[in-house]
């Protein structure tokens, strides 16, 4: 019998015992060993475990309420979800992810690798780091886990399966309220933007019909578009970056659904960094950032033409034009949902600190709209960003148009 056979919520007085049972051939020096929480994220515990020897290991646990509010109960299998994601990213995308050690089903909790030595990307680029890499291995990442989780290359009753297995309808719930739906209606009342934009967010956001119906096939299309093993979340707050090595982590909002949903948050949130940078007048950094989106676009599509022969097994993706059209529905995608995630980070209830640390208002009214702007290009013209040129050039005229 252990106290860790029955789930309960787990403080940090618990962590090192729960460690230890779980971890035990990790050499730990007991007298030496220290727990921190270090998890600031909306759903979940995250302690850092470590000792004189060298040791150290994340857990990361999930409550049955969310951190961000205690109202939000959503399932704890999030954690089953996201461990089993991260085994199967890392069989496609090698050095990648943070290696899984043990996941327990019981007190919803897993021990992953520590990587400390590295700084989430949000914040490093709020400092204005600049990471010249990054943009080939998060191109690549997505290329080998959407396309090789696709239909064009999984044998289809074993991706039926991965479906079955990754079915996950809390969190997709979230998704879609908070998502495709809060940021056009407020219907829960948790909408916030700067005090200046409430006529724009109204006349923009609220009342554009044309805008309002294609977010609505975008939140069908999020519900039944069953087409690759998708992160579900991936954010600059889903990774962790070095100069020389990129980390994707916290698949729990993954499921079977369009690939546009990750590159798409990918772009929507180097956009929420360059705001940043405008804010700071770092030209440099700007810079950098739209030649990143183009390289990550463009890096993306080179590996798909470059591959899609190689790895289709399924004899009608290799039907003359279907190659084609299958990527032009990514990019239409990726615009598309680049274009929701810009317009919940700004008005919806979970927003980025790349945003709300700018104090000044009439800045942070200019960025907003920025935000709000690009999107509805990439959402009401999804159809027209096909290389990483165009993605690129929608901020530079967003940016202009929200003056
Ligand atoms: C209620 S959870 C709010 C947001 O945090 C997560 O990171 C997801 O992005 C979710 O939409
Ligand atoms: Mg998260």
């Amino acid at each position: 019998m252990s106290k860790f056979d029955k789930y309960f919520l787990m403080n940090i007085d618990d962590i090192i015992e729960y460690t230890l049972e779980k971890l035990p051939n990790m050499n730990w020096d007991k007298e030496s060993m220290k727990a921190v929480e270090i998890g600031d994220g909306n759903l979940n515990y995250v302690f850092k475990v470590w000792d004189n020897n060298g040791n150290s290991v994340i857990i990361k646990h999930a409550g049955e309420a969310l951190r961000i509010s205690d109202q939000m109960k959503v399932s704890t299998d999030r954690n089953r979800i996201e461990s089993e994601i991260l085994l199967i990213e890392e069989t496609y995308a090698k050095g990648m992810v943070p290696h899984i050690y043990f996941y327990d089903t019981v007190m919803s909790a897993c021990g992953m690798e520590d990587l400390s030595d590295h700084k989430l990307m949000r914040y490093a680029l709020m400092e204005q780091e600049i990471f010249p890499k990054f943009a080939k291995d998060i191109a690549e990442f997505m290329f080998n886990t959407l396309l090789k989780t696709s239909d064009v290359v999984m044998e289809h009753k074993a991706k039926k399966e991965l479906v079955k297995k990754f079915i996950s309808p809390e969190l997709c719930e979230i998704t879609e309220n908070l998502v495709l739906m809060e940021p056009y209606n407020d219907i829960n009342k948790q909408n916030s933007f700067t005090k200046q934009n409430e006529e724009f967010v109204k006349r923009e956001l609220y009342e554009d019909e044309e805008l309002i119906l294609e977010v609505a096939k975008l939140k069908f299309e999020f519900m039944t578009k069953a087409q690759a093993l998708i992160h579900g979340d991936l954010h600059t707050g889903s990774i962790f970056v070095k100069q020389d090595s990129t980390k994707v982590f916290d698949p729990e909002f993954a499921f079977y659904g369009p690939m546009g949903y990750d590159i798409g948050n990918v772009i929507a949130n180097l956009i929420f960094a360059y705001g940043k940078g405008l804010e700071k007048e770092n030209n440099e950094f700007c810079d950098w950032i739209l030649k990143t989106i183009t390289e990550i676009i463009d890096i993306f599509i080179n590996e798909y033409n470059e591959n899609f022969e190689k790895i289709a097994t399924e004899p009608m993706a290799k039907v003359k034009g279907f190659k084609e059209y299958y990527l032009d529905d990514i990019l239409k995608d990726t615009a598309s949902y680049a274009g929701t995630e810009l317009h919940r980070r700004t008005v919806g209830m979970a927003k980025v600190k790349d945003l709300t640390s700018i104090e000044n208002e009439d800045t942070r009214a200019f960025t907003e709209r920025l935000n709000i702007l690009c999107g509805k290009d990439y959402i009401l013209n999804s159809s027209n960003f096909k290389n990483g040129v165009a993605f690129a050039k929608a901020v530079l005229k967003a940016r202009a148009d929200a003056e």
